[in-house]
């Protein structure tokens, strides 16, 4: 089959090189040209593990390449952005919108478009139809399905081929044409359905996450207030076999969960829990600011170092990060903020090395959940700091030996240190 992919991103690339790699011609295409330019060079401008090797091989098997318009093709498949509108609080679909306007003029009878992008439930019917049908064809004569990605950032190629997948389609031959096309590479259960509902799913995933850590964020903060230790004891609650609370944390970032659970409330008034984990979630920062302010109360002109702004550990994604928001708080605060993280590059702030970000410093407020952190050599540190604070929001420093080299520790969700 030919397929013509649009938005070569996160999602849309790994996806493109796995259908390459398994024997279908696939033009890639994004609006962006150094996009398209660097892609076709064989770099990938975000790091994820095995996807430069996969792009490589698809490269030379001479089964894809990459350009900046769309093109005639058996398939298309729109793996687009689908950003929030944040004063609006609702899903900006300008960019699905747009690529269903470039794939119209090409499109043919028995066609099949398939969305992958995130969108608010009624996206397909209501928005890509319309616009798919100004080709001339009605729905029925081109196939259109909704698959959304469920792959974890960080181990997208794997679990693009191993997750489970939701396949709905306007109607049973859309569903069934997504389906087999899919099982070139996918190894997990295929569970169809209708377009309306596979959108509605994929919502529910991410905000039945959000949701779970609204919840240990409360246990948190309920736990500090009662002097107990939350971390211990939800261990101690996921022991029960129907239970399984997430790790509380300084807020949820990244591009879908603290993004998805806004295409479900904006279709409906009937949403308190999903905006009320929301509040809670984005109050997170805030929250550990309260700490840190705790901890550097009696400081002149206090120093604060960040370790970690990507938005979760081992990845160097910054998208939607809570560090950002705890560091423009504590700028409000008059602090002066430096910032270390050995995975990110680019970021709003100056990413410094180690020992200047900790130089001088007053306190050190861990935000990302990196595995490096846990190697690091507290008593090193210790020289360089002007004083000896730590607030770790993730639970992940290894306490005793920080007190040992005379840190002040503050564990979120704890109060039983010092
Ligand atoms: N987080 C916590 N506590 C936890 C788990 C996560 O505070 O116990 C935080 C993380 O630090 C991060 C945020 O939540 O800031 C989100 O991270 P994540 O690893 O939970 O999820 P994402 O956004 O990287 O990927 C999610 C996944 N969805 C689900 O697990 C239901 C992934 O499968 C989806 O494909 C992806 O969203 C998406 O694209 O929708």
């Amino acid at each position: 089959m030919k397929i013509c992919l649009l938005g070569l991103g996160y999602i849309g690339l790994p996806t493109a090189a796995l259908f390459a790699t398994h024997g279908h011609e696939v033009v890639g295409t994004d609006i962006n040209k150094n996009v398209v330019e660097t892609i076709n060079k064989g770099i990938t401008r975000f790091d994820e593990p095995e996807l430069s090797e996969l792009l490589e091989t698809a490269i030379v098997s001479e089964n894809f390449r990459a350009k900046t318009e769309v093109e005639e093709a058996d398939v298309f498949i729109i793996a687009v952005p689908t950003p929030l509108d944040k004063e609006m609080k609702m899903a900006d679909l300008e960019y699905v919108r747009s690529a269903a306007e470039m794939i119209y003029p090409h499109l043919r009878k028995n066609n099949l478009v398939i969305l992958e992008s995130t969108v608010p439930p009624g996206t397909c019917d209501k928005l890509l139809v319309p616009i798919l049908e100004n080709s001339g064809l009605k729905a029925g004569d081109f196939s259109l399905a909704h698959c959304p990605e469920r792959a974890i950032p960080g181990n997208t190629i794997y679990e693009m081929v191993h997750n489970d997948r939701i396949i709905g389609g306007i109607n049973k031959e859309s569903t069934e044409l997504a389906h087999s096309l899919y099982s070139c590479f996918v190894k997990g259960n295929f569970y169809l359905t209708n377009t309306l509902t596979a959108e509605f799913v994929k919502l529910m995933e991410n905000t039945f996450r959000d949701i779970n850590i609204a919840l240990a964020n409360e246990f948190a903060q309920i736990a500090e207030e009662c002097g107990t230790n939350v971390w211990d004891a939800i261990e101690l609650a996921n022991k029960h076999p129907r239970v399984n609370v997430l790790k509380p944390g300084p807020g949820v970032g990244g591009h879908c969960i603290a993004i998805d659970p806004w295409f479900l409330t904006e279709n409906t008034t009937r949403c308190r829990i999903v905006s009320l984990a929301r509040e809670i979630n984005e109050g997170m920062p805030n929250h550990v600011l309260q700490i840190v302010k705790r901890q550097v109360d009696d400081i002149k002109d206090p120093v604060v170092t960040v370790f970690g702004v990507a938005y979760k550990g081992g990845v160097d994604d910054t998208r939607e990060t809570p560090a950002l928001k705890f560091i423009k708080l504590a700028a409000n605060e008059g602090y002066t903020v430096k910032v270390y993280d050995p995975y990110v590059k680019e970021f709003e702030y100056e990413i410094l090395r180690l020992e200047d970000a900790v130089k001088d410093s007053d306190c050190i407020v861990l935000i990302t959940d990196h595995p490096e952190f846990k190697a690091i050599d507290p008593e090193k540190i210790s020289a360089l700091m002007r004083n000896k604070n730590v607030v770790d929001t993730r639970n992940m420093l290894d306490t005793e030996r920080w007190k040992e080299a005379e840190f002040s520790v503050k564990v979120l969700g704890m109060t039983d240190y010092e």
